[in-house]
């Protein structure tokens, strides 16, 4: 395409999606996110990377996701999406950040400076798929997404509201047609007809019931379910709550990172004290699960707890089916609780990365086993199989004996019900209930498995989040100076004490976490930490007190 055409992207950014605002903005762990109003422009200018891109990748689909995940109504957010449905690639961050951050004057040179710097074959077809959460904000960015889009004489498709897996896993299916079909219906046959077939290969045992209640966070991925249960004849009963009507708004108090963070129930219902209660995020790629027991207090099954349930099962089933030599791991970030590593590492007996948070360098580093778990404590998760494990399973359910292709056959179940591209709410909760059915268990049993650390999530706020570096994925803080030895100095001070901070990809707080034996010590190791990065990084606004 000669350079005189880039005029259109001039023309479009100035007639329709003007940058009105010169706060600086950065692909961060989640993409783009930010109040609502400050993006229609970047949003825009995402079209036209996501042309580029598709065109660097030979014309394959690019995904294009509007969504804040769990953060509240106002804000919004856009993230691309790599043909293998995976998180754009990390190295293409700086040019989404250059593109986003310029001038609408120097827009087109900019576009074609990336467009020479990326080698992008501007004759090549290209074709970019765009889904939204259900934020009001959505749709004008999703517009301004299509005429990114083409400007560069792109392709959009757009999917309405959708979760972002559920995106994710039409970008994939659209360039790898073996992997299923791109189109939401396609991945409820996929996904939720691989639960069901599983649910006629085991029979409800032990303490498990087919209840489940939904937390929807007043998001996507519970009015998905609503269209899913209609279709699941009773092999799950759910009881769906928090779907974004009677006035309830988007992850406020309810959803999966508020359940987490705050280690308190939902609002908006009650669930029956012993009852699970599956809790998702806003845009349908977190899931964590908790009770209330008979006092009413709150018990939390996290992303933890999803991890060492699912990576425990198919290590059985893959010795059961005779499908040897496969090498099977989990991926953690510092965030995991101490316990649950203990628990993988010393009675699963199953290996454990620790990796940087952000979902990319979870994937990242599961692809490295042959069957690789990965969680983040908050929920986000999901398991990948190499080519050589499918190939294993296959082989094992065509050529074992009876009780290895039962098992082989139970596993081909559980992969098809994996969205493999990345962490799913909905595909989570399949899987979780498959095990808790498998094995006969109640909220309370899976709960037994291990105990806890207690722990404590709290935010700083910092002139400058970027003054802390850190190490060792994460658990380590380099910059600034003095700051780990005082930590250092607090943890010791604790019985199974640990704490780390680092700055958030997604908020501009430095994050705290502290775990110890007991709430009260827990509570009070992350005060100690808070007002450490207060005092050497610069602290701004209110102090963090230490609690009473
Ligand atoms: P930041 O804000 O960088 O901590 C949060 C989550 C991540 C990840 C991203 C993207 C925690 C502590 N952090 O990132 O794990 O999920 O959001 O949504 O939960
Ligand atoms: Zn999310």
């Amino acid at each position: 395409m000669p350079p005189s055409s880039l005029r259109v992207v001039y023309a479009f950014a100035r007639e329709m999606h003007p940058k009105t605002t010169d706060v600086f903005i950065q692909y961060g762990t989640a993409g783009f996110r930010t109040k609502a109003s400050l993006l229609e422009h970047v949003v825009y200018r995402m079209g036209l990377l996501a042309v580029i891109r598709s065109r660097v990748k030979n014309g394959r689909t690019i995904g294009m996701m509007i969504t804040a995940s769990h953060n509240l109504e106002p804000d919004n957010g856009v993230k691309l999406i790599d043909p293998h449905g995976e998180m754009l690639e990390q190295s293409w961050e700086e040019l989404a950040t250059r593109l986003a951050n310029v001038s609408d004057n120097d827009l087109e040179s900019t576009t074609e400076q990336i467009i020479k710097e990326v080698n992008a074959d501007m004759g090549l077809k290209a074709s970019v798929f765009i889904g939204m959460d259900t934020r009001y904000t959505s749709p004008r960015l999703a517009a301004a997404a299509v005429h990114g889009v083409m400007a560069l004489k792109g392709t959009p498709k757009e999917f309405g509201i959708v979760t972002t897996p559920i995106l994710h896993y039409c970008v994939r299916c659209r360039n790898d047609n073996s992997y299923g079909k791109p189109t939401e219906e396609g991945y409820y046959e996929k996904i939720v007809g691989a639960f069901k077939n599983i649910r006629q290969k085991l029979s409800v045992t032990g303490n498990y019931n087919t209840i489940l209640y939904v937390d929807g966070a007043n998001g996507v991925g519970g009015k998905k379910l609503n269209i899913i249960k209609k279709g699941l004849d009773g092999e799950l009963d759910l009881v769906l709550h928090n779907l974004g009507g009677n006035g309830g708004k988007l992850n406020l108090n309810c959803g999966a990172d508020y359940v987490k963070v705050s280690q308190k129930p939902a609002t908006g219902f009650e669930a029956p004290p012993l009852q699970r209660v599956a809790s998702l995020d806003g845009d349908g790629d977190r899931l964590v699960y908790y009770y209330l027991d008979q006092n009413e207090n709150m018990k939390l099954l996290d992303g933890d707890r999803i991890a060492t349930l699912l990576a425990s099962y198919i290590t059985e089933l893959l010795a059961a089916s005779g499908a040897l030599g496969l090498r099977l791991g989990l991926v953690q970030t510092a965030y995991a609780n101490g316990a649950s590593t203990k628990y993988i590492t010393q009675k699963l007996k199953i290996p454990v990365t620790c990796v940087k948070t952000g979902v990319k360098h979870l994937h990242h580093a599961a692809l490295s086993y042959d069957v690789g778990v990965y969680f983040e404590a908050n929920g986000h998760g999901t398991v990948v199989y190499s080519d050589a494990a499918k190939r294993a399973v296959r082989e094992a359910a065509d050529t074992g004996d009876v009780e290895q292709r039962k098992s082989a056959e139970l596993l081909l179940d559980l992969i098809d019900m994996t969205n493999e591209t990345v962490g799913d709410a909905i595909s989570d909760l399949f899987l979780v209930e498959t095990v808790l059915c498998a094995r006969g268990l109640d909220a309370r049993d899976w709960l037994a498995q291990y105990t806890d650390l207690p722990c404590r999530q709290l935010k700083v706020t910092v002139q400058d989040r970027n003054v802390i570096s850190t190490a060792d994925a994460e658990r380590k803080c380099t910059a600034p100076e003095g700051l780990q030895s005082r930590i250092d100095e607090l943890v010791d001070k604790y019985t199974d004490g640990r704490a780390f901070v680092r700055p958030s990809g997604t908020e501009d707080v430095v994050r705290v976490y502290a775990e110890a034996d007991t709430q009260q010590a827990a509570d009070k190791l992350a005060a100690e930490v808070a007002q450490a990065v207060f005092d050497l990084a610069g602290g701004a606004g209110e102090r963090p007190v230490l609690p009473e």
